[in-house]
């Protein structure tokens, strides 16, 4: 699926065409929605993580021309269809992968990955660490809402322990993954939890990981409210604390002692490290990879492959 910038207006161009919204230096929040209009239930989170991303690119300047957004399979996952970018909706559970590629295809582009809990911790969990200890620079959004929503509520990796689900009728035997904390031990040099109900906050949460230079992870909690049984908004929101002010974010110790109060689900950035991101270390070493494409190069023919994956 492609939906690049340049892509001939439609008719859902025409519906998106919302009141101006102006965000950023001088540039509108309409100028990152995408062609198609997001279909996820009426007041499901990842609307929430949507907007806070779009608020986030704006006020970055960040031109849809520099930006690709790859996603694997799920509700979450659905995310690039609605940006305008060049989005990749790929394969379940290879996200990272691909933002991987294409962030060692074209290092200059701003690369935000994102998926849900089942994409991210299930079938795509082998490669997490790798991406985190890698250090590419790029930004990984795990929307979080502890059940497979697309495929109607079956229990996920972050699913409580006693929630019923469809494929634990008698509630999760096991206890359930912490995403922060793995992305710390995994080595992540930007680790961040946010809550899609606080769009300002994820907003800002979402900025300063596309800031940092190397691999950013920010957990979203996002209720689905369709399936998510006992577990919406209602049951977030009072668990959902900001981080102690107090707390200093280069300390791996006292980030990894905090994660691991899973009552209390602390909102903010746990953990970050400036560590050199791998394209700079590879090209300081003289690697073949990392180098910028030369889009004049006659061998690169890129308008064919632009038309062929359009
Ligand atoms: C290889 C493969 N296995 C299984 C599926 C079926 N499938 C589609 S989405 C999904 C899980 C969705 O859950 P999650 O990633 O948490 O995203 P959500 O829908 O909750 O946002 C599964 C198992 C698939 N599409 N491809
Ligand atoms: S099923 Fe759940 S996660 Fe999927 S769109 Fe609906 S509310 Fe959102």
């Amino acid at each position: 699926m492609s939906n690049a910038p340049e892509a001939a207006p439609t008719k859902d161009d025409a519906a998106a065409a919302a009141p101006s919204q102006p965000c950023g230096r001088g540039r509108d929040l309409n100028q990152y929605k995408g062609r198609l209009k997001p279909i996820w239930c009426t007041g499901c989170g990842i609307f929430g993580v949507l907007n806070a991303l779009m608020r986030s690119l704006c006020e970055l300047d960040i031109d849809p021309e520099n930006l690709a957004v790859v996603s694997g399979i799920g509700c979450s996952s659905r995310l690039p269809g609605f940006v305008k970018c060049y989005g990749y909706h790929g394969a379940h559970g290879r996200a990272l992968p691909t933002a991987i590629g294409v962030k060692l295809g074209n290092p200059r582009l701003t690369v935000i990955a994102a998926g849900g809990d089942g994409d991210g911790l299930s079938i795509g969990i082998g490669h997490f660490p790798h991406a985190a200890r890698r250090n590419l620079d790029l930004t990984y959004i795990l929307i979080d809402n502890r059940i497979y929503g697309l495929t109607k509520g079956q229990t996920s990796p972050t699913t409580v322990e006693g929630y019923e689900t469809k494929t634990s009728p008698t509630g999760v035997i096991e206890p359930p993954l912490n995403p922060v904390e793995l992305a710390i031990v995994y080595g992540a040099t930007f680790v961040a939890r946010g809550y899609s109900a606080k769009v300002k906050d994820l907003q800002n949460l979402i900025m300063e990981a596309i800031r940092h230079k190397g691999f950013s992870f920010v957990q979203v909690i996002s209720p689905c409210v369709t399936f998510g049984k006992g577990s919406g908004f209602d049951y977030f929101g009072p668990r959902i604390k900001p981080m102690p002010e107090d707390h200093d974010a280069g300390d791996r110790h006292a980030a990894l002692h905090l994660v691991s109060d899973t009552d209390t689900l602390l909102a903010g950035i746990f953990y970050r490290q400036d560590r050199p991101e791998y394209v700079a270390r590879l090209q300081a070493r003289g690697g073949a990879r990392g180098r910028e494409l030369d889009a004049s190069d006659p061998k690169i023919d890129t308008e064919s492959l632009i038309t062929r994956f359009s």
